[in-house]
Order: structure tokens, then C-alpha cells, then sequence
């Protein structure tokens, strides 16, 4: 799934190393549950400054309406994008090294006024693709639908486990709950 793919890819997720596939590939998933096209690049700030420019700037004209950009270490790429394109960039700070994304947390986060990046959690790739999907969401009526099935699902997950627990007490809740 390229940029130029078809049909035309509503969502560009974007990474800077082939290591933070294995968590970002739960945006990717998400992207699929919700049936929005999407397109999935590897591209480095650093390693291919160049590429990631041209990607960025090509993507609002090749169909794009949200970005989706993990990173880890000293994680400009969301950053870097957000500076070549004006479409809204969500970014994903990854736990690659001895700092456990909290370096790519800070330098994804504190973006200087003008160029801002809406920031999920520390591997937050599923927040980053339902972020997106709401972004979305926002002017398509069928997209909205299917979050408001999403939420409703969570909410029946949450009062399922709730009606079990009164049933059975905390105690034969945790017997029954599977070991960390
Ligand atoms: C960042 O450096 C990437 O986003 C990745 O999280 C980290 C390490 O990259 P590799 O050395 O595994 O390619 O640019």
C-alpha cells in the first residue's frame, strides 16, 4: 500500500525504522477494523530527510487527510512532517532505547508554536489510528456510525464485567482472571 495506491489512502502511517513495525502495525489493524484505506511507509528523518519530505509533501494531493507517524529515540519525524505538510499529523512515541520512549515522548510532544503534533502515549498506535478515525469521523457520517458501534461495544464489555463481578464477588473474579 503506497502513497499513490488506490483506492486513494484517507490515512498515511509512516515509521521510521522497520523495528517499530511490531507496534505500529496495531494502528494498521485498527485502520482495517474501521475500513479506512490507508497507505504504510517506512521513511527516516534522519536516515532519508529527503524522502520523508517528498512523501509529505505529496500526500495531501494524492487523497491523505491524517498522518500517522511513530518514532522512537530522538524522534523528529512527526515533527519534520508536520513542517512540509498542513495536514493534521498525529505522533506515536516508540520505546526503542535505554530511555523507554520517554525521549521520543518529549521530542514528539514539545513542538514549538506554529507546527503542532497531536501526541498519543508511549506506543499508543491503536489511540493514534482511532484519533484518526475520528478526524475523519468528523465529516463522514458512515465513519461516525461505525465509532459510535465501537464505543457502544466498549461500554457493553465494561458493564459485562462489572454485572460478573457483583455476581461472583472479587475473590472468584480473580481466580477466574488469567495470571500476569
Ligand atoms: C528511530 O530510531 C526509529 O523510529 C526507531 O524507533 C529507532 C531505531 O531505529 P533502528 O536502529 O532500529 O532502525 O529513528
Amino acid at each position: 500500500m503506497e502513497l499513490n495506491s488506490q483506492p486513494p489512502p484517507l490515512v498515511w502511517v509512516v515509521m521510521g525504522s522497520d523495528s517499530d513495525l511490531p507496534v505500529m502495525a496495531a494502528a494498521l489493524q485498527t485502520l482495517e477494523q474501521f475500513e479506512v484505506p490507508y497507505a504504510v511507509s517506512i521513511a527516516s528523518a534522519h536516515r532519508c530527510t529527503d524522502y520523508v519530505l517528498d512523501l509529505a509533501k505529496a500526500a495531501s494531493s494524492r487523497g491523505v487527510r491524517v498522518i500517522i507517524a511513530g518514532a522512537g529515540l530522538a524522534a523528529h519525524l512527526p515533527g519534520v512532517i508536520a513542517a512540509a505538510t498542513t495536514l493534521p499529523v498525529i505522533g506515536v512515541p516508540l520505546a526503542s532505547g535505554p530511555l523507554v520512549g520517554q525521549d521520543a515522548l518529549y521530542a514528539i510532544v514539545q513542538m514549538p508554536p506554529g507546527i503542532p503534533v497531536a501526541t498519543v502515549g508511549i506506543a499508543a498506535a491503536q489511540n493514534a489510528a482511532l484519533l484518526a478515525v475520528r478526524i475523519l469521523g468528523s465529516s463522514d457520517a458512515e465513519v461516525a456510525v461505525k465509532l459510535q458501534q465501537y464505543a457502544a461495544q466498549l461500554q457493553a464489555g465494561v458493564l459485562a464485567k462489572n454485572h460478573k463481578l457483583q455476581e461472583l464477588g472479587y475473590k472468584k473474579y480473580l481466580e477466574g482472571m488469567p495470571s500476569k
